[in-house]
């Protein structure tokens, strides 16, 4: 499997703020992994490539970050955009960032708000929620932090603006959101407390570079999951998949659709529990998903209405709102696309219902530029009866590059 995005940007970030060499292995060679490396070189951190494949950051310490001399643009990447401003907003310059159309769609406000508490000056479009954004850097102070929404994201923006503060910051989110942000920055040295719905930090720790070994993937390993669940005569392996239980709710939804999903072995590094997967062929059933589950499949949703449109019965999917303003509005896309493909579903005001059991036909489908509906569409037509052309396919580049190869590997007949 790839690396894992979430935690490749993190290498980089916190890398970058450690004093002396982080060395990554299993980076995501992703275009919005590579657009963190870019954001980070541009603010005067050296990072190469060693003899053996692996991302060297040459740390420049929490206050080293430099003013870059043009205007940042972070492609497509929310990640980076959201973790950056929290990074900048305490710095002793200015920093002009951007993205690309759906980056500039994407709510901002949701990272502002909770920065300016602390003493951030961050202006952006349409009254501050929307990117470009100009982050004037100023002196911070620690909050606490009632998060209206579970997001990996405004969590990490505001306990990475709390490492340049005096004090504890403390993050609260309504469901526990992926925490890697957390895990990695206590390797690296800081004082992190995880708390049962948030985590707080305490300011101006002295960060250690480090070997991170990045685990495979589970939102890329979930494609495969589902492949082979759904594809008749299927038996694959994963391996090096990273089992986090804030990233594993694909495993107990696919699970309880009835599909034969095994752990094979289970083990620990860097914090991170990682483990081989063993998928076969399944009859799947549907089921509900609703409540604190959410955060832990929410790139998965996609990829899970293509499982529930061949599975029997109806799956109905709740709680799901944050998918509207992801790299498309995910709702929208997956059930425009699987619609063509013949699939019945229900967009609801907060998630899916899909009416499973009808076989899919290939159909001329679109992506709308957001990587998991390509890879979900892909999956959808390996098991439809004819072929299925997708639309701005090339989006994958940004979490799968080899995707159609690694895809055409296992399946064989796809190709671009
Ligand atoms: O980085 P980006 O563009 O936001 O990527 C996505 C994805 O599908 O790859 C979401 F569109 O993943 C997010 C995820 O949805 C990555 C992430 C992280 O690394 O912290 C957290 C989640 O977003 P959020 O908004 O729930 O915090």
């Amino acid at each position: 499997m790839p690396g894992d995005k979430s935690i490749s940007h993190r290498a980089v970030m916190f890398g970058a703020l450690a004093q002396g060499d982080t060395i990554i292995e299993g980076f995501l060679r992703g275009e919005d992994c590579l657009s963190t490396i870019s954001a980070f070189r541009a603010l005067g951190v050296k990072i190469d490539e060693d003899d053996h494949g692996r991302v060297v950051v040459h740390g420049v310490g929490l206050n080293g970050l430099k003013e870059a001399d043009n205007i940042i643009d972070i492609g497509n990447s929310g990640t980076t955009i959201r973790l950056l401003s929290g990074i900048l907003a305490g710095q002793p310059f200015v920093t002009f960032l951007t993205g690309d159309a759906s980056i500039r769609q994407r709510p901002m406000g949701r990272v502002l708000k909770p920065l300016s508490l602390m003493g951030a000056q961050i202006i952006g479009r349409a009254n501050h929620t929307l990117a470009p954004l100009a982050i004037i850097g100023s002196a911070l102070s620690p909050i606490v932090y009632q998060s209206p929404v579970a997001s990996a994201q405004v969590k990490s923006a505001v306990l990475l603006a709390g490492l340049f503060t005096d004090g504890w910051t403390e993050v609260q989110e309504p469901s526990l959101s992926r925490n890697h942000t957390e895990l990695m920055l206590s390797a690296f040295g800081a004082e992190v407390v995880q708390l049962p719905k948030g985590a707080k930090v305490k300011g101006r720790p002295i960060l250690k570079g480090q070997n991170v070994m990045v685990p495979g993937d589970i939102s890329s390993a979930a494609y495969f999951l589902v492949a082979g669940a759904i594809v008749a005569n299927s038996r694959i392996v994963l391996k090096n998949v990273g089992l986090n239980p804030t990233r594993t709710g694909i495993i107990e939804v696919l699970r309880a659709m009835g599909a034969k999903l095994t752990i094979i072995s289970q083990w620990q590094s860097g914090g991170e529990t990682l483990g081989d997967l063993l998928i076969e062929s399944s009859q799947l059933k549907g089921t509900t998903i609703a409540g604190d589950i959410m955060p832990t499949l929410i790139d998965e949703v996609p990829i899970i209405a293509v499982a529930a449109a061949y599975a029997q019965g109806i799956t109905e999917i709740r709680n799901a709102e944050e998918l509207k303003v992801k790299e498309s509005n995910r709702l929208e896309t997956i059930a425009i696309g699987l619609r063509q493909m013949g699939a019945k579903i229900d967009v609801l005001d907060d998630g899916l219902r899909i009416y499973g059991g009808g076989a899919l036909h290939g159909a001329h489908v679109d992506s709308f530029n957001d990587h998991r509906i390509a890879m979900s569409l892909a999956v959808a037509a390996l098991a439809a009866e004819g072929e299925t052309v997708i639309d701005h396919f090339e989006a994958v580049s940004v979490s799968w590059p080899d995707f159609v190869q690694d895809l055409a590997r296992l399946a064989g007949g796809a190709n671009e």
